[in-house]
């Protein structure tokens, strides 16, 4: 065996395999330290491109190997077992291996492993290869049937169920699949069980499995999955494909959740839900991650990536879909603004640091870090744009030719634009260039205005990013309406079409001069620059027909506000106030819509636009003055907030878009009162409300100001037996700590009893929340980012694929002085120097560093 070191693979480089497989029989005789893996593979030569039997493996102990029943030379390294082409017949034949595996020690998660008693896999991108020799890629599909021994009740996999009996049970999958959708599945588990009915008539077994203890909390996850499963077959026209439909929730594991063939798996806190024991905020993430998942069964299980590099063919359109569905699911306003704030707080931020990549990147050295912000929400942006330029009818054509065509393939994102040339006859090679230039377009815009003519002439640049040094023109839809000074509406949401540097666009005879409303719905991925007063941006509150600008402009107003008390102690705006006041104080207003209003722009939002604007962020000045503005606004409304308080009361708990969003304007305005009432109100809210939403919110709003021990300490008593909810509890200590004290807070935690570095989603709670708190994380004697890098070197031996995500934290550090600069630089490095530190981690690292 040969060492193999970590290697750049290039998007250039795609040749198709030496040989494709046709069918897949794998026996596990599951053991925790010596599981067995018995293979039986029918391989074919692949024609267009003869060669060697290549096939990856790592950390297998290999028993036997034989082609056709026979002994036959091979050569293994730690990633692969060769066989020579002189040694393999021409015709198809069969390969069977046996390895060993330990699933016990397995603490990246990756491959087969335990958790809480039980084994599960998780095979994208690249982990069925730590469970057995195999082609493991995207473009090779084979039929697979999967025979699970163990004396555990219950051993799923993917597909229908075959045959079953004492101690086995048999799968067979009739979908050709990539390795990376293989799941296994097996141990003491219950189902919550339903059945649904496709349009096209087949009955559907769905079930839920779970921990004992969990399945009161499956019910809203099986109500999610049946409206996921209605509104692909309305929406899309794509029905299920199978007798079963299986979901298990597991506590370990490094992402949300997995769509492996009919036996999707999620991480726990993505799929189980109860009043008592989850938020809103819960509800709604659990709704769209099984639609998600749900919606993989077409967009990435049936139709495929040819290759790592196209994963956004498949993560960029579904989770477009998702949004979509959740849309509808909810309020498409609220929704849009949801999803903007996401893009900006990670996207946004990605783009404009060291880790800026493609949405299509050309080259990696660990897959498992492209699983980003950029391939997934600026995948899905890019899907929109296409939507607003072709328009709804040729998206829906496009998408079906697309199933029609590709149904069982592994494609390209080539395949996927094409279908949308053909439905249209349109050259969609420029806007192509959305998928292989990096960087947030900033789009400024100037209006003229002569006799009737209103003119607006935008200009587009895109900064650097790293190695693309020169950035072209996108194609950006851009959606105008035009506004008389009387609030009339004068000309309806259109969409512009910009493909130049700079490009202007006349709107003709209008009788007054207008006020533009541009970019509505947020309908490209830019930053708009546009000079404005106070005023007008007042007027676009109150006026505006367009619920995402209308929003926009109240959170352009706090950010202008909250930059000029920053930058020369300027008092809040008059403007600012006056106009979130009468927004809050419209009942006819959604309660959701209201509290996005009233939310104040995160610290790192405000960091990255006084960066922006050539201004170093000083994290210090940014609490203090957000928590200043937080103050003001608690005293301008001081007569409007007790009012707001109670006609928000949402009743009996329903995690619906009308309660959530009477409890999100509730909640938010009870961080307010408490700065005004002593915590009284939040104190009563606590000790009364039944549901998870008011008692965290509660809890929140006591500590945001600088209270609550109490309340924590019998919030854990009431908890400390859901793994869940504590997880809560560690975050919500750290989120809220005041910045000299968060480092202090996050260290106390690690030594609390139940802190488990191995649960990805409790180690996430703690540092996810130490660099969530911008103060406390780039608090001035940087003991945050030394104890972020102390844990980060000490759970990568364990799991390099969460700490390498994990060292994003760090991607913005050059925002920062000169010595905060020092501070990260000195970490980063010392983490890089770490004896064994791992492929992914090292990527991460280096990358940061730049
Ligand atoms: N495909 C899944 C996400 C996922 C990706 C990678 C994983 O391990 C490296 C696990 C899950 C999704 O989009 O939901
Ligand atoms: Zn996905």
């Amino acid at each position: 065996m040969t060492a193999h070191a970590p290697q750049t693979i290039f998007l250039k480089d795609y040749a198709e395999p030496h040989h494709w497989v046709e069918t897949a029989h794998l026996t596990f005789k599951l053991s925790p330290r010596a599981t067995l893996v018995v293979s039986k593979i029918a391989f074919k030569p692949n024609a267009n491109n003869l060669g060697d039997l290549i096939l990856n493996g790592e950390q297998l102990r290999l028993v036997s190997v034989q082609i056709n029943g026979a002994d036959v030379p091979y050569e293994t390294t730690d990633t692969h077992l060769t066989i020579k082409q002189s040694d393999l017949p021409q015709e198809p034949f069969t390969f069977e291996a046996t390895v060993e595996i330990s699933p016990e020690t397995n603490t990246a998660l990756e491959g087969l492993y335990m958790s809480s008693g039980m084994y599960c896999t998780q095979c994208e991108a690249e982990g069925f290869r730590k469970i057995t020799y195999y082609p493991d890629r995207p473009d090779v599909m084979g039929v697979f049937t999967v025979r699970v021994e163990s004396d555990l009740p219950v051993m799923l996999s993917n597909g229908n169920p075959q045959a079953s009996g004492d101690g086995w049970a048999e799968w067979h999958d009739p979908w050709p699949k990539p390795a990376y959708l293989f799941a296994l599945v097996a141990g003491d588990l219950i189902a919550h069980s339903d059945h649904f009915t496709t349009i096209e008539g087949n009955h559907v077994d769905l079930n839920i499995y779970v921990r004992k203890g969990d399945e009161d909390k499956c019910a809203f996850g099986m109500g999610a999955l049946i409206d996921s499963m209605i509104w692909d077959e309305r929406v899309y026209g794509r029905a299920y494909d199978l007798d079963i439909f299986n979901i298990v929730a597991v506590d370990d594991f490094n992402m949300g959740a997995m769509e492996n063939k009919g036996l999707n798996i999620f991480n726990s806190s993505c799929v189980l839900a109860s009043p008592e024991t989850s938020t809103d905020a819960t509800f709604e993430r659990v709704e769209g991650i099984i639609a998600h998942e749900y919606f993989h069964n077409w967009t990435g299980n049936r139709i495929t990536c040819r290759d790592w590099f196209q994963l956004c063919l498949k993560e960029g359109l579904t989770v477009y879909r998702d949004q979509m569905f959740s849309g509808d699911m909810r309020s498409h306003a609220v929704k849009r603004i949801e999803e903007v704030l996401q893009l900006r707080a990670r996207q946004f931020r990605e783009d404009n640091g060291p880790l800026a990549h493609n949405v299509r990147p050309e080259s990696f050295v660990e897959i498992n870090n492209f699983y980003t912000a950029t391939v997934y929400e600026k995948g899905a942006e890019i899907i929109g744009m296409l939507r607003r330029l072709i328009g709804d009818e040729a998206y829906y054509k496009g998408c079906n030719l697309y199933f029609d065509r590709h149904d069982g393939q592994a494609v390209t994102i080539e395949e996927w634009i094409k279908a949308f040339e053909d439905v249209t006859g349109r050259d969609l090679t420029h806007f192509k260039q959305w998928y292989s230039q990096a960087g947030t377009p900033r789009l400024s815009v100037t209006e003229d205005w002569a006799d009737t003519t209103l003119t607006l002439t935008f200009t587009q640049t895109t900064p650097a990013t790293p190695g693309q040094d020169v950035k072209k023109p996108q194609v950006l839809p851009i959606m105008v309406g035009l506004i008389a000074p009387n609030g009339d509406e004068v000309v309806p949401s259109t969409v512009l079409e910009m493909t130049e540097t700079t490009q202007s666009f006349t709107f003709e005879d209008l009788t007054e001069r207008p006020i533009a409303s541009i970019l509505r719905d947020f309908s490209a991925p830019v930053i708009l620059q546009r000079e404005m007063t106070a005023k007008t941006r007042a007027f676009l509150l109150a006026h505006d027909t367009d619920p995402f600008n209308t929003w926009e402009m109240g959170r352009m107003l706090a950010k202008d506000t909250l930059v000029a008390m920053i930058i020369d102690g300027t008092p809040p705006a008059r403007d600012y106030l006056d106009a979130l006041k009468s927004m809050l104080s419209d009942d006819s207003k959604d309660p959701a819509f209201r509290a996005l209003c009233l939310a104040l722009p995160s610290q790192d939002d405000i960091a990255q636009t006084l960066t922006d604007a050539g201004v170093t962020p000083d994290p210090m000045a940014i609490y203090e003055q957000r928590e200043e503005l937080r103050h003001t606004l608690a005293t301008e409304f001081k007569d409007i907030l007790p009012g707001l308080y109670a006609a928000n009361d949402a009743g009996a708990f329903k995690p619906d878009a009308q309660g959530s969003g009477k409890r999100s304007l509730r909640m938010s305005v009870l961080a307010l009162l408490t700065l005004n009432d002593g915590g009284k109100a939040a104190q009563t809210l606590f000790e009364t409300s039944d549901n998870m939403t008011e008692q965290a919110g509660a809890l929140t709003a006591l500590l945001s100001a600088g209270t609550g021990q109490e309340e924590l300490a019998s919030f854990y008593a009431q908890w400390f037996h859901d793994r869940l909810v504590m997880d809560k509890w560690f975050m919500m200590q750290v989120a809220s700590a005041a910045p000299l004290d968060a480092a202090r807070i996050a260290s106390m935690l690690t030594e609390h009893a139940d802190f488990d570095m191995k649960n990805p989603n409790r180690f996430r709670a703690v540092f996810g929340a130490l660099h969530g708190n911008h103060g406390g994380f780039h608090a001035p004697d940087g003991a945050a980012y030394k104890l972020l890098a102390d844990w980060l070197i000490k759970l990568d031996p364990l799991n390099p694929q969460t700490t390498a995500r994990m060292c994003g934290a760090f991607e913005t550090w050059k925002r920062y002085d000169a010595d905060r600069q020092g501070m990260i630089k000195d970490q980063l490095n010392r983490i890089l120097a770490t004896p064994n530190l791992s492929g992914d981690t090292t990527e991460m690292v280096t990358r940061i560093l730049g």
